[in-house]
């Protein structure tokens, strides 16, 4: 039974985030997920020198922890990998795909591990058993018969580890193209664009040890209890040393108030808890870069001041007189901005606005984090200059304790770019790989997530092979992905539970089933680790322990070396001989690129290595080899503020965004307790004035509509109101329901990631529904 339908119920939720609800949640899971006694052991074995990479989140690992590190939502990850449900073949022959559409996100999870390669039959509607060879011949055929090798797009979801992510992009780029969609296109993308502008690389400056120093820590745009648990035990031991935490974000979130850590045994016991953020600045949606234009204003007005009294200046002028260009014309621009417009545009009084100023310039070790609420926006790539323009401002950059922190989503989201799943590759790294492989990559640039959708309506992507991930509901304009995905000729994921993308497919289609992360990988008769890189560039190895879900499952790198051969057989490369055995490819990544030397040699360090940084060292490797100060205006003219002239204060700016019970498309449950939701997910929060404004009643059920400029109808229906502390005019609700309400179009500047983080939407009466809709 669908329990998406039960009224479900809204309760704030006043216990520290973690401690014994997080246990109590655990043990609900292992439950439900019918976890097998011999797999709880591995849960202790996440993110332990000897054991596996948990799947969760990026936020890195503290290898001289001495208590196992625990986390509700990895548990959460690993359960759902270590269930005992199975979707085989026989569940295949029950349901006709149409019938299996109806399900909701939530029930397709629910269904369990795949456990052999299957193809569509249009005959009959559904899926039936295909041998892995017949598979990788279909795909094989599919891609040699294209006319171009850019009518193929080749999606990879952040979990894929090294190995895998460069044999993939090896194959693609011999086949012919850099059709490389990834989630990093929708998640972070403003930032790996934006920070080698400024520093010269996209990724963060620093590691756990520099959270063990710093003063200073202001998240953004960024909820820890839900999505990196793990951070909390680093912001744990800041605050308790005294360290200033700030949280930047239009909702307080809860999680972010208290913390009481399951590591420390004491503090369960005694139900006692630490204060996490003292400081909560509310900005309307967006409002961030208004916001840290007006404190890094309000720095420059104070060393004005300093500079007239002759007192100590705040500015770090040594720093950046040595390391950076442009500051002059960044500090005018600074000194001639309005106050009126950055109060109006960040949606926070100027007072507040100066009282982090003042926590900024009092801290001598900073730290920034920051998450989506930075990222998807119109504006993403801006804020991300600006903020890396902030820390340089006091030299925040490459000093121990402090600096940019980035915090990225899955596990090896980072790595895979690193290795070269990249639309935009750099001229260099092609030149490298084509001399290593003798041969001559494409050099066009390749497609996006937003582009691949665009090309595949238009007629022009033919072949989508998925590595990992949901692209039916990870993308935005649902509607018209779907139409994409229906228009190719063949699509093909790589997966491991049955998600929605599998059932809106091309006119061929595959689903191929493969090894979890924790599952122990045996090629060639020797278990297999795998590395990934976390969040904060250490690379390391991982384990799986479990047994495999099934026999028929392949590991994803055996997977794609199969297809590489079908496709291209093995003239230039010996595919398979890669896939017998990983330490092999570890090889070949390390003659392509430069940082990875010795990479079998120094995996077997506990905790493996350091990815080098190079403006973590001061160095900057950007075009003008400084860091660079841009100046940037606040954007006045955005489709918001348009629809918004349009339809005026009835205008919402809507956010999408995670529930405590979810791993992206990925429905664990149904509560989102730290927000006090419980039993359901279709719900909108709303500041009480706007709920009166617009004449609604808290709980009532509206419909969304999207405002937007190109004459289709984008509609999300049955939401319910639930009244929230968030700025007026601004709304939140979960993804993946309000997708449909995104448009295509509706991405940001330079990185072209859709601005799931502001939609301008109208909310209209519904009646409560009968039932309602799958997705
Ligand atoms: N359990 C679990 N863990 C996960 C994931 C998951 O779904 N579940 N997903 C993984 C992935 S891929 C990612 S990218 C990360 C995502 O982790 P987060 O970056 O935390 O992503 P969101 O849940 O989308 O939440 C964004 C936060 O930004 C705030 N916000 C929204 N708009 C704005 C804004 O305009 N300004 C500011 N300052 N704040 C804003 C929201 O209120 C919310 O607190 O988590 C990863 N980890
Ligand atoms: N509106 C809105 N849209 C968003 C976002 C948002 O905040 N708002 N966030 C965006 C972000 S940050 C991201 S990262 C994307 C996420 O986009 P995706 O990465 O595409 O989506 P996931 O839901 O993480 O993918 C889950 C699926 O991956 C498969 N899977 C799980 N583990 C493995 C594995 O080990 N191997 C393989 N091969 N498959 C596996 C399972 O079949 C599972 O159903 O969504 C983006 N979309
Ligand atoms: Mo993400």
């Amino acid at each position: 039974m669908d329990k998406s339908n039960a009224p479900g119920k809204i309760e704030p939720y006043h216990h520290p985030a973690a401690g014994w609800g997080a246990l109590k949640y655990v043990a609900i899971n292992l439950i439900k997920e019918r976890v097998a006694g011999g797999s709880y052991r591995t849960l202790f074995k996440q993110n332990q020198p000897d054991g596996f990479d948990c799947p969760g989140c990026a936020w890195p690992d503290r290898q001289h922890a001495s208590t196992f590190e625990f986390c509700e939502n990895g548990v959460k990850a690993v359960a759902a990998e270590a269930t005992t449900k199975r979707v085989t073949p026989e569940f295949f022959a029950e349901h006709t795909v149409d019938e299996l559409m109806a399900q909701t996100d939530y029930e397709l999870e629910q269904h369990g591990r795949l456990t052999d390669p299957m193809v569509y039959d249009p005959l009959t509607d559904k899926y039936r058993p295909i041998d892995w060879d017949q598979a990788f011949a279909l795909i094989a055929q599919h891609l040699n018969k294209l006319p171009s090798p850019n009518q193929a797009a080749f999606y990879t979801s952040g979990r894929a580890s090294n190995e895998a992510a460069f044999l993939y992009q090896l194959f693609v780029r011999m086949f012919g193209t850099n059709n490389f969609p990834d989630c990093s296109n929708m998640c972070h993308e403003a930032t790996s664009r934006g920070l080698p502008k400024t520093v010269g690389i996209g990724k963060g400056t620093v590691t756990l040890d520099d959270f063990e120093i710093a003063d200073t820590i202001i998240i953004f745009g960024q909820n820890p209890a839900t999505n990196h648990p793990r951070m909390l035990g680093e912001l744990r031991e800041a605050s308790r040393r005294g360290a200033t935490i700030v949280s930047v974000n239009p909702l307080r979130e809860r999680g972010l108030e208290r913390f009481t850590s399951p590591q420390h045994p004491l503090e369960m016991i005694t139900m006692g808890s630490t204060k996490i953020a003292s400081t909560f600045i509310q900005p309307k949606l967006g409002g961030d870069f208004a916001l840290i234009k007006g404190v890094a204003k309000y720095i420059v007005e104070l060393d004005d001041e300093a500079v007239a009294n002759g007192t100590e200046r705040v500015l770090d002028v040594a720093f950046i007189r040595e390391h950076t260009l442009g500051f002059e014309a960044f500090a005018d621009d600074l000194r001639q901005e309005s106050w009126a417009l950055l109060e109006s545009e960040s949606g926070v009084p100027r007072e507040e606005i100066e009282n982090l100023g003042r926590i900024y310039a009092n801290g001598k070790r900073v730290i920034a984090t920051w998450g989506m609420g930075i990222t998807q926006h119109k504006h993403s790539v801006q804020t991300v200059h600006l903020l890396s323009n902030l820390l340089m401002m006091r030299g925040n950059i490459g000093r121990d304790g402090a600096g940019l922190c980035p915090v990225r989503g899955h596990s090896n989201v980072q790595g895979n770019r690193t290795v070269g799943i990249e639309e935009k590759p750099s001229e260099a790294f092609l030149d490298r790989l084509g001399e290593v492989f003798d041969f001559a990559p494409p050099r066009e640039h390749g497609l996006d997530v937003v582009e691949t959708v665009e090309h595949m309506i238009e007629g022009h992507v033919k072949v989508f092979l998925g590595l990992g991930g949901n692209f039916a509901m990870a993308t935005p304009d649902t509607l018209r992905t779907f139409d994409g995905l229906r228009s190719c000729d063949l699509t093909v994921h790589i997966t491991t539970k049955l998600n929605r993308s599998h059932l809106v497919h091309g006119k061929e289609a595959l689903i191929l089933p493969t090894l979890g992360r924790t599952e122990i990988d045996v090629q060639a008769g020797v278990a297999q680790g795998i590395t990934v890189e976390d969040s904060m560039s250490m690379v390391h190895i991982s384990y799986g322990m479990n047994k495999p879900a099934s026999k028929n499952l392949m590991s994803e790198t055996a997977i794609l070396a199969n297809i590489a051969h079908a496709t291209l057989g093995d003239d230039k490369v010996r595919w398979l001989d890669y896939a017998s055995d990983y330490a092999k490819i570890r090889d070949a990544i390390e003659q392509v690129l430069p940082g990875f030397e010795q990479y079998n040699e120094r995996i077997k360090h506990p905790g493996g290595f350091h990815l080098r940084v190079a403006s973590r060292e001061r160095e900057w490797e950007t075009d003008t080899g400084k860091a660079n100060f841009i100046v940037h205006a606040v954007q006045t003219d955005t489709p918001i503020v348009r629809a918004k002239q349009r339809h005026g204060e009835r205008l919402m700016t809507l956010m999408t965004t995670r529930s405590h019970d979810q791993y992206n498309t990925t429905i664990y449950a149904l509560d989102d307790r730290y927000r006090g939701v419980f039993g359901q997910r279709r719900v909108v929060f709303i500041n009480p004035a706007d709920i009166a404004m617009l004449g609604f009643k808290n709980g009532d059920w509206v419909d969304m509509s999207t405002v937007w400029e190109d004459g289709i109808e984008r509609r999300a229906n049955y939401f319910r109101l639930v009244e929230y502390d968030i700025p007026r005019g601004c709304i939140g609700a979960y993804y993946p329901e309000t997708n449909p309400l995104v448009p295509l179009g509706s991405v940001g500047d330079v990185c072209n990631t859709p601005t799931s983080k502001s939609i301008p939407v109208l909310l209209h009466r519904s009646s409560q529904p009968v039932a309602m809709p799958a997705f």
